[in-house]
């Protein structure tokens, strides 16, 4: 069996022989049907040396959805046969945010080599992943797995972020998108789904704004110079109440909180690197709030699966089966991946 694995710094993943995991203990042997592809994991496989905690060698794969194969002596939850998503975001197990499922604020976050499934441990690009404990999976019933698989990242992150909003958006306000993509798409979904905002969306394509029309969006603009004065006029001139940026470069920073109202936040998402002065007195509008949201809660991904369950989640997705990886990942490479990538156990 071979599995997507990085065995060298900056020397790029290679598909790779593997054997099949045995578990042991509480740990539960998931048979992959799909994983996932993120610009996260463009970031791991470019990393320096010493530039992330993680030991080599490890196979990638944090978004990652299958079959319970077996399970542990000491496992409870699913059944083998159950299908699950994989919550990615593995932290120590006994602080006081991963004893309520927040993972992704694990307070020894520093003091581990690693982040998750896929992020310094054995992911899912891959036939079988081994998964630590049955409180990292969530049941998906008949969701396809090309659905749920990039819901566990590019979904539950969408979903965190607009949780967080939440207590500005209710009727009359507006939220803005900026970055339609495998996470945008799916936070106009949610919004859409969760709030009574008005939605608009910002990108620099054509084509990814009409994946933000599909998505529910009231109105999608393509980025120019006057692109914050034509967002402020569609709301009356107020601004928007709460932004969610996607790309995260100092462009769109900057867009960002030209548009904001007074009082409004921005989620700030995407990890372009871009700058953003704040100083008193300064040019951010009064009330102004930045938050810097981090993948997502255990309970909450059982929420967003529930909602794709209900219908009102659809994933746009391109699917490789898992010996086409390094396609997939010069693909999302040169930005040419609409919605999200999934790859497929061959
Ligand atoms: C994972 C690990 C580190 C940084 C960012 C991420 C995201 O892809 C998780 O959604
Ligand atoms: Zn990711
Ligand atoms: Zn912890």
């Amino acid at each position: 069996m071979r599995a997507v694995r990085l065995s060298g710094w900056g020397g790029g993943p290679a598909l790779t022989e593997v054997g099949r995991p045995v578990p042991r203990g509480p740990e539960v042997l998931i048979r992959v049907e799909a994983a996932g592809l993120c610009h996260s994991d463009l970031h791991v496989a470019d990393a320096s040396p010493g530039e992330l905690p993680y030991r080599l060698p490890f196979t990638l794969g944090h978004e990652v959805a299958g079959q319970v194969a077996a399970l542990g002596p000491e496992a409870d939850g699913p059944a083998v046969g159950e299908r699950a998503v994989l919550y990615g975001p593995w932290g120590c197990g006994s602080c006081a945010h991963c004893a309520v499922g927040s993972d992704n604020y694990c307070d020894r976050r520093g003091d581990l080599d690693w982040h998750g499934v896929g992020l310094g441990r054995d992911g899912g690009m891959a036939p079988y992943v081994l998964v630590p404990s049955a409180r990292h999976l969530v049941p998906i019933g008949d969701l396809p797995a090309d659905q749920a698989a990039p819901l566990s990242d590019a979904g539950l992150t969408s979903y965190h972020a607009v949780a967080g909003l939440r207590h500005l958006l209710h009727e009359g306000t507006t939220a803005v998108v900026i970055g339609v993509g495998g996470l945008g798409h799916l936070a106009v979904q949610i919004l859409r789904a969760t709030t009574p905002s008005r939605v608009l969306t910002v990108d620099i394509r054509e084509d990814a704004l009409a994946l933000g029309h599909r998505s529910g969006a009231h109105a999608g603009y393509l980025m120019r110079a006057k692109t914050a004065r034509t967002l402020k006029a569609e709301t009356g001139g107020a601004g928007a109440d709460a932004v969610l940026d996607f790309v995260g470069n100092s462009a769109t920073l900057e867009l960002a909180t030209d548009v904001l109202r007074p009082g409004g936040e921005l989620a700030l998402v995407g990890s372009g690197g871009g700058q953003l002065t704040v100083r008193k007195p300064g040019f951010l509008p009064p009330g102004f709030r930045l938050s810097l949201p981090f993948w997502g809660t255990r309970p909450e991904l059982a929420e967003v699966i529930a909602l794709a369950r209900s219908g009102a989640l659809h994933v746009e997705t391109e699917t490789y089966p898992l010996s086409a990886a390094t396609e997939a990942f010069g693909r999302l490479r040169r930005g040419e991946v609409r919605g999200r990538a999934v790859l497929v156990p061959d």
